[in-house]
């Protein structure tokens, strides 16, 4: 009987910064800075304390072009302890690492293998009955389906196709060397090891088509346990699939209600419990890092609006008192609503009244909405994607979907909270 072990990773990016983090002062603050090499040394330690055949990188090992030799030095070294180790590595680049993507080289130990760009390769490893078929993109925007021109399986051999594919745009991932599950699992393989899509996912079994997802979040749409598969193989058969987790920094987005609170002490106690419950929940002794969303009606709405940075440096207090390296507040985001009734301002005879009705009007009325449209698409395509993607601010996040109805409706809703709140 052969049986084997192999580790399946993809989307290391190595050396690319965790976003949003900068504030973090504490001990964890070098594993942030050095978060993807600590992910990836931690998964190089488990290979060999697990003693595996060999191990899969299926792309996007670096985040791009080196800025300088360090980042390449860095993986020779973690390819030195595996070839020292007597694990070979089978390494496939993917759009960000793509040969015309990364411009400085260094060579690598012999038992570290490279997919070749231009078509695809199969390296066999007799002693263990593989055969492990790949292709790594030359140019990063490969708009192709790759898996065509796979090789046909080795016969009596357990084969993995390894391959980085957007698979039809999965999870908003740019669609690069689209495929679907249909067909990876009529190509006769016995498992897909893919890389891109950074959230981990079976797709199918027996043969397997696995996404590992990335080995360390990096921002805050990356949440949850972050790592590699684990796979073992009998006699040409997965008998398992494990997850190794090697994340140094967690992603969690907590929402939190605060509803009913009256007072901004209650809100921050939600803040805490959250923040807690998190912690003993998710973070196996790694920091969590936590965006918070307060959401209810509540009395202090108006407030909570106006005194963001304030909130934000309490409920980073508040996670602190956790120890210093537990849990890390990297934003709070308002989403709450106000007790007052939107109804009541609008028949306020007052200037906030008029200034509420006039707004209301506004929302609905053509000529304005068309010239919002005009000044704001421009303004729009100017911002940074990650900031398109990652509006969370509920008047930015109409404006980036072009809902100016709704994005006129959010202004009036925190003029409104200002204004009462100057009143009170
Ligand atoms: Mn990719």
């Amino acid at each position: 009987m052969t049986s084997f072990r192999f580790i399946h990773t993809a989307d290391i990016h190595l050396d690319s910064p965790l976003r949003g983090l900068a504030g973090y002062e504490g001990p964890a603050v070098e594993r942030i800075r050095t978060a993807t090499r600590q992910a990836f040394d931690n998964l190089i330690s488990e290979a060999i304390d697990q003693g595996v055949g060999f191990v899969v990188i299926a792309g996007d090992l670096y985040d791009g072009d080196w800025r300088d030799y360090q980042t390449g030095l860095f993986f020779a070294r973690q390819m030195g302890r595996l070839a020292k180790a007597e694990i070979p590595a089978f390494v496939l680049h993917g759009n960000h690492d793509a040969e015309s993507q990364i411009t400085k080289r260094l060579t690598l130990p012999a038992s570290v293998n490279v997919f070749s760009s231009r078509k695809p390769e199969t390296f066999t490893f007799e002693e263990l009955g593989v055969a492990i078929h790949g292709q790594s993109f030359r140019q990063r925007d490969i708009t192709d389906n790759l898996v065509p021109a796979y090789p046909e399986p080795v016969v009596n051999a357990f084969n993995i196709g390894v391959l980085h594919t957007g698979m039809g745009g999965m999870g908003g991932h740019a669609n690069y060397a689209p495929c679907t599950v249909a067909d990876l699992v009529t190509k006769g393989y016995d498992y897909w090891a893919l890389g891109h899509v950074h959230q981990g996912e079976v797709l199918h079994q027996n043969p397997h088509v696995v996404f590992p997802g990335n080995l360390q979040g990096r921002h805050i749409r990356e949440t949850g346990p972050k790592g590699a598969y684990l796979v073992s193989v009998e006699d040409r058969e997965i008998v398992e699939l494990e997850s190794l987790h090697t994340d140094v920094v967690r992603w969690a987005h907590l929402q939190v209600s605060v509803d009913g609170c009256e007072r901004n002490a209650e809100a921050l106690e939600c803040v805490r419990e959250a923040v807690e419950q998190a912690i003993d929940a998710g973070a196996e002794g790694r920091l969590l890092a936590c965006r918070i969303e307060l959401t209810g009606r509540t009395k202090i709405h108006d407030h909570l609006l106006i005194c963001t940075e304030h909130l934000l440096a309490e409920a980073r207090a508040t996670a602190l008192g956790f120890g210093d390296d537990s849990a890390w507040i990297e934003r709070v985001v308002i989403a709450t609503e106000p007790l007052l009734d939107p109804a009541m301002v609008a028949e306020r005879e007052d200037a906030l009244g008029e200034l509420h009705r006039m707004l209301g009007e506004a929302a609905s009325d053509p000529e304005l909405l068309s010239k919002l449209e005009a000044d704001f698409r421009e303004l729009i395509g100017k911002l940074p994607s990650d900031l398109r993607h990652d509006a969370e601010d509920a008047a930015l996040k109409a404006a980036v979907q072009a809902d100016y109805s709704a994005l006129i409706m959010h202004v009036r809703g925190y003029l409104n909270a200002r204004l009462t709140a100057q009143e009170n």
